[in-house]
């Protein structure tokens, strides 16, 4: 096989598509960095002594894991020096975090979830990273949260490394989407699969059932329909998988189709949802449309959805293009 490196490929995809400026190649590659190092933490375990809660909740009022707060801490100082960020934002601060005045200020905003799939931390059960790039306004002089309250079709990139059996990251630019595989002896990212497409059709779904009687009308029909199988409406057998982790369950369908929900319910109005607008679902929306599938909120595309805070949370429906259809149509009848 030869070998591309993720450097390589950035640089072949600039040439390309102009696309990857030299700024923008260095963020995703102190990104691609930062996640080396949380794979090498996450790998260790107890051993690393990193298990376990760090006795701390988060702006939203979660349990923080100690690996939750590493992670974050290890994309901060990564990000802080490269002259290529403006700001960052993260699922475990409450507000943004500019870049200090020591170091020069960069064009970009980069929103991350430092390590996903919290539940999975200590039951050695795949976990990632996800992270969204933004552009800030121009002649910006000090970054606001405003700054980042963007849709998100606005992102000029978006990626997740997911720490599974192997570690990947998979990346776009906005022309499609690649997946590079940690070659844990020599310490870097190898291009392993190129332009990953979601088939249109699937019959697997992904949904936490546990919360069937609080879900609204269209989502009850839905699910319903699928479980009836080849003899329902749907006319065909659909099976599911819920690892409870967004970015293995995202991974499986950028690998073999399917269908992720995570919708609102009727258990509080003043939440919509438990995934995150801006550093959940736009960076796996993005993903998931450069590879041919399709992402809403259950009314309208997810990266059209204006942001109004940073931490709002959003109902989520990813993958098979014919299924988030589908569902989306229940949404609107
Ligand atoms: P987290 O950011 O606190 O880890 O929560 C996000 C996770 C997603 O990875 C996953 O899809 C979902 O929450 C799982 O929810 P549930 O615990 O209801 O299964
Ligand atoms: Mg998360």
């Amino acid at each position: 096989m030869k070998r591309i490196s993720l450097t390589r490929h950035l640089v072949e995809e600039q040439r390309l598509n102009n696309t990857i400026p030299a700024e923008l190649r260095l963020l995703i590659e102190v990104v691609a960095r930062a996640c080396k190092t949380i794979s090498h933490a996450v790998g260790k375990g107890a051993l690393g002594e990193v298990l376990g809660s760090a006795e701390s909740e988060n702006v939203q009022g979660e349990v923080q894991k100690k690996l939750d707060i590493l992670s974050n801490e290890i994309l901060l100082e990564a990000n802080e020096w490269g002259g290529h960020l403006a700001a960052m934002a993260s699922e475990e601060m409450e507000t943004i975090h500019p870049i200090p005045n020591r170091y020069p200020m960069g064009e970009y905003l980069l929103l991350f979830d430092p390590l996903d799939g919290s539940s999975n931390i200590d039951v050695n059960v795949s976990i990632g990273t996800i992270f969204s790039v933004l552009k800030a306004r121009d002649g910006m002089e000090a970054p606001t949260e405003q700054d980042f309250m963007q849709p998100g079709s606005k992102q000029v990139a978006a990626g997740y490394a997911v720490y599974g059996p192997q570690t990947m990251l998979v990346l776009t630019t906005g022309h499609g989407v690649n997946c590079f595989t940690l070659d844990r002896e020599m310490g870097s990212w190898v291009l392993t699969q190129r332009n990953m497409q979601i088939p249109e059709d699937t019959q697997e779904f992904a949904i936490n059932a546990s919360n069937a009687r609080h879900w609204h009308p269209p989502v009850t029909r839905y699910v319903n329909e699928m479980q009836e199988g080849a003899t329902g409406p749907l006319g065909k057998d659909f099976n599911m998988r819920w690892i409870a982790s967004m970015v293995a369950d995202v991974h499986r369908i950028l690998n073999r189709g399917g269908i992720f929900m995570y919708p609102a319910d009727a258990r509080d109005p003043g939440k919509p949802g438990k995934l995150r607008l801006m550093y959940e679902a736009n960076p796996m929306s993005m993903i998931v449309e450069q590879a041919g599938g399709a992402a809403t909120d259950g009314k309208q595309r997810m990266l059209d959805v204006q942001p109004t805070t940073l931490h709002q949370r959003v109902p989520v429906f990813l993958g098979s293009k014919n299924e988030v259809e589908r569902v989306t149509r229940y949404h609107q009848e």
